[in-house]
């Protein structure tokens, strides 16, 4: 928790899944430390819940803003550090999680709108999200700038697999971003860490199939219709993804936990699933 001791914690896509599990991890971590969390994403309403419910569980320690903020609208991203509180301006650990999937067809089936969105937010909104916090970081310190930018990929993008093609793009588009940018920041105190889950139960099948929950809970029961993918195995859980990336943010300075891969047990690649019988 010490590590943490006043510092203001960004993160995208806070409304559900990983993003929800990290606010309260941290607030867990550090519910004595003067910590201070920005939790952003569309659905305003699940934002302010969770801002209630960690605040009862710190009593009010730890102090939470929230905002309402589409990743992939450029110009609201642009505006949003200037119309942060003063008190919630100082960013020390930016987690770039906001992200999403739309669909499971084959080129060339692809709804245009839905290549669109998914770089538009997993790509574009991440990149001018890492542009709009860092010169907060590079102001900071007497290095070139400290800070901590978690960039939240998948195996997804490590290994593409039939349809997924875009999304699988979206996510090597991260990893090779984060890479790069690790790269130009090495003069200075500025971590970036990537951090790549595997399958992880939250409402990214949800989204994947628009909304028909049906769908969704059959990619964690029985057999998703894509690829050879074989499911019915046990995924993670959000709150285990969320336990790394605050482990990540809590190492010494001088520890970059630069690249992560995080499976379920029974996962031994992007659509290698051991099914339970
Ligand atoms: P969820 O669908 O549960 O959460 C996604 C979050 O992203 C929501 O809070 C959603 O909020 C937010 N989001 C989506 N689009 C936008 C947008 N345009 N602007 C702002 N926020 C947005 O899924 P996960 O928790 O699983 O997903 C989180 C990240 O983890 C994503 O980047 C995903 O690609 C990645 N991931 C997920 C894996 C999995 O198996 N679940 C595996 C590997 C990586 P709202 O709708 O309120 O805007
Ligand atoms: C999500 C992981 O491979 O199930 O990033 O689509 S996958």
């Amino acid at each position: 928790g010490r590590r943490l001791e006043g510092k203001t914690v960004l993160i995208t896509g806070a409304s559900s899944g990983i993003g929800r599990s990290t606010a309260f991890e941290f607030a867990r971590t550090a519910p004595n430390s003067g910590l201070k969390l920005v939790l952003t994403a569309r659905r305003i309403d699940a934002l302010r819940q969770i801002a209630a419910d960690i605040s009862k569980e710190t009593e009010g320690n730890v102090k939470v803003h929230v905002v309402q903020l589409d990743v992939s609208d450029s110009t609201a991203v642009r505006g949003f550090v200037a119309a942060l509180p003063v008190e919630f301006s100082d960013i020390h650990i930016l987690i770039n999680n906001a992200g999403l999937v739309r669909g499971v067809a084959k080129a060339p089936e692809i709804a245009e709108l839905d290549i669109e969105i998914m770089f538009q937010t997993n790509v574009t909104g991440l990149i001018n999200m890492t542009q709009a916090i860092l010169p907060i970081f590079q102001a900071r310190g007497s290095q070139g700038g400290e800070g901590d930018i978690i960039n939240i990929g998948s195996i997804a993008g490590r290994e593409p697999y039939v349809g997924g093609s875009i999304y699988c793009a979206t996510k090597a588009a991260v990893r090779t971003f984060t890479e790069s940018l690790r790269k130009e920041l090495i003069a200075t105190r500025i971590r970036v860490i990537g951090i790549d889950p595997g399958q992880v139960e939250t409402e990214f099948s949800v989204v994947r199939f628009y909304g028909d929950k049906s769908k969704a809970d059959a990619v964690y029961a029985y057999a998703l219709p894509i690829s050879s993918l074989i499911l019915g195995c046990e995924p993670l859980k959000p709150e285990d993804v969320a336990e790394v990336i605050v482990f990540a943010a809590t190492r010494r300075q001088n520890v970059v936990i630069a690249d992560t891969l995080i499976l379920p047990s029974h996962q031994g690649a992007a659509t290698i699933m051991h099914r339970k019988s």
